[in-house]
């Protein structure tokens, strides 16, 4: 392995343009970071000499800047998938210059072993250990990586001393077998193990070492306001009175929670809600909130496929093993978004819209129905799959110029038939067994913003004719209000 050992640059000169590079990592966590710097500048001057250069990016979620910002701003993705949430890369998607494919995050890795992407030229990966038998062992956030460490030609190891040699045991790493021959994912509680503490290459196949001690790049959370609490506490007394009718078991079910700042939120309130009791948690990405409340004796066990935390609580968690190694388990996305999974294990799912319609169908990914924001992430893995779905918004947004709540959504990421519960700062709209007329009286009553309530029930009176009463002409008034007067107040349904 000491032969491998190379620079960034040195380790980037086997990469070439049109080629298809898995990376690991999942959101900042576990992402390489010097290698795919070092491609963006290889780009760059491969431009400035008038030649093409540009690679197609797959990997298990978002990632840091040093990725996605860097190889966007190098003009160098050609393809991305299955999701990002990076500025500069947006703007190329949605210019059409990267061509973007928008994914549910557990069907990447078996797309890529079906062959539908092609093949996987180089992996790029970080390690906290690397063996001379090829035994991996990653770091913060796991994402694809045992699918694109067996599929690529070549790997690229950026091994970062920052992660310490007792991490490993914290993952749990294996991969399905595929159809006709796939059997159960035999996880039965969120702490359950079914594969190996490190992923297993041909030692041949890695052909570069980067030693590193780059920190995660780091995403910023703004600070809870008076909406997002609202929504936290809301969520909380939904759970707690769902608790307190039944309906929920009394051991109470394993949580999932979403990306962004009103997940965080919610996952806050959650916590401090005492008449909820302790529980598990079986998500996507990991985040500060749980492992505050870990601390606060009310999360027992987070399994998940990043450490997607902040600097200081990676930090913290990397000091205190001894107190978080048995809580805390990091699996292929796979395997942390498996439909299978998260049924047999009951999950309460929380995710974030960006609009929804008074029918209860959710937009998570399109602005206006066409700009892309980040994608479908996790959430349609869990929401569609879960004992209960809950989706969480601000009733506006953007100052209050654009409300959540539309007569359609302009996009559809999730359908009617897998929402169930809609949560707002104004309230709950509780939305199982309603028809779809039920639903609207409900979601306008219960979520929508006062300002927006009149518009949006002189819309529903406008028809009264089919199972979901719509006027296909006056449907998108609010989209056609914000993009040509800047405000969904002025709406108006006759133009
Ligand atoms: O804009 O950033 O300019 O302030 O969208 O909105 O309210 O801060 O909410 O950070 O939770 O993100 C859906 C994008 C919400 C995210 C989305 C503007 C708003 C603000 C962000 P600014 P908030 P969040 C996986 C879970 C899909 C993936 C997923 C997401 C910005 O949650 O990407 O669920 N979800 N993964 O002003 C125009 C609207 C808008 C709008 C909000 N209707 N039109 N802009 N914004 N609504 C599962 C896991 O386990 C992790």
């Amino acid at each position: 392995m000491e032969k491998k050992k190379m620079t960034a640059q040195e380790a980037a000169a086997f990469v070439q343009d049109g080629f298809n590079v898995g990376f690991g990592g999942f959101t900042p966590a576990g992402c390489p970071k010097v290698v795919p710097t070092a491609i963006a500048e290889r780009a760059e001057a491969e431009h400035k000499a008038g030649r093409p250069f540009s690679i197609g990016v797959f990997t298990g979620a978002s990632t840091g800047d040093r990725l996605d910002g860097m190889l966007a701003r190098a003009k160098a993705v050609r393809f991305r998938a299955p999701y990002q949430s990076n500025k500069d890369l947006r703007t190329l998607i949605n210019s059409g210059e990267t061509d973007y494919t928008d994914l549910h995050l557990s069907s990447l890795a078996q797309d890529l072993r079906y062959g539908f992407y092609g093949d996987i030229d180089v992996a790029i990966i970080e390690a906290a250990e690397v063996t001379p038998e090829g035994e991996i062992v990653p770091t913060s956030g796991v994402g694809i990586l045992p699918t694109i460490c067996r599929l690529a030609k070549k790997i690229i190891v950026e091994l970062n001393d920052r992660h310490p040699a007792e991490i490993r045991g914290m993952h749990d790493i294996a991969e399905p077998l595929d159809p006709p021959y796939r059997k159960e994912l035999p996880i039965y509680k969120p702490s359950d193990r079914v594969g190996q503490p490190f992923i297993k290459v041909d030692p041949d196949k890695i052909v570069a070492i980067v030693e590193t001690r780059e920190p995660n790049d780091e995403g910023s959370f703004t600070p809870l306001d008076d909406v997002t609490k609202a929504i936290g506490e809301n969520v909380a007394r939904f759970l707690h009175d769902e608790l307190v009718a039944g309906r929920i078991p009394k051991e109470f079910l394993p949580i999932q929670s979403g990306v962004g700042n009103v997940a965080n939120a919610v996952l806050g309130s959650l916590g401090d809600n005492e008449g909820i009791p302790t529980f598990d948690v079986y998500t996507e990405v990991i985040q500060d909130s749980v492992i505050e409340l870990m601390k606060k004796g009310r999360v027992r066990f987070a399994s998940g496929c990043s450490l997607s935390v902040s600097r200081s609580v990676i930090q913290e968690i990397y000091s205190n093993l001894d107190f978080f190694k048995d809580k805390l388990l990091l699996r292929p996305v796979e395997y942390s978004n498996n439909p299978e999974i998260v049924r047999r294990l009951g999950v309460i799912t929380i995710n974030t819209a960006l609009e929804a319609d008074i029918f209860g169908n959710i937009n998570s990914t399109h602005v206006n129905g066409t700009r892309m924001m980040n994608g479908i992430g996790g959430s349609g893995d869990f929401t569609r799959n879960a004992y209960l779905s809950i989706f969480t918004t601000p009733s506006t947004a953007k100052d209050g110029r654009i409300s959540a709540f539309v007569p359609m959504v302009s996009h559809l990421d999730h359908s009617e038939h897998s929402v169930k519960v809609i949560i707002t700062e104004y309230g709950i709209a509780d939305l199982r067994g309603l028809s779809p007329r039920k639903r609207a009286r409900c979601i306008i009553d219960n979520c929508v913003h006062p300002d927006y309530r009149p518009l949006l029930n002189e819309y529903l009176e406008r028809t009264k004719n089919g199972q979901t009463p719509h006027d296909l002409k006056a449907c998108f008034a609010f989209h056609h209000a914000i993009a040509e007067k800047g405000d969904m107040h002025l709406a108006d349904f006759d133009k």
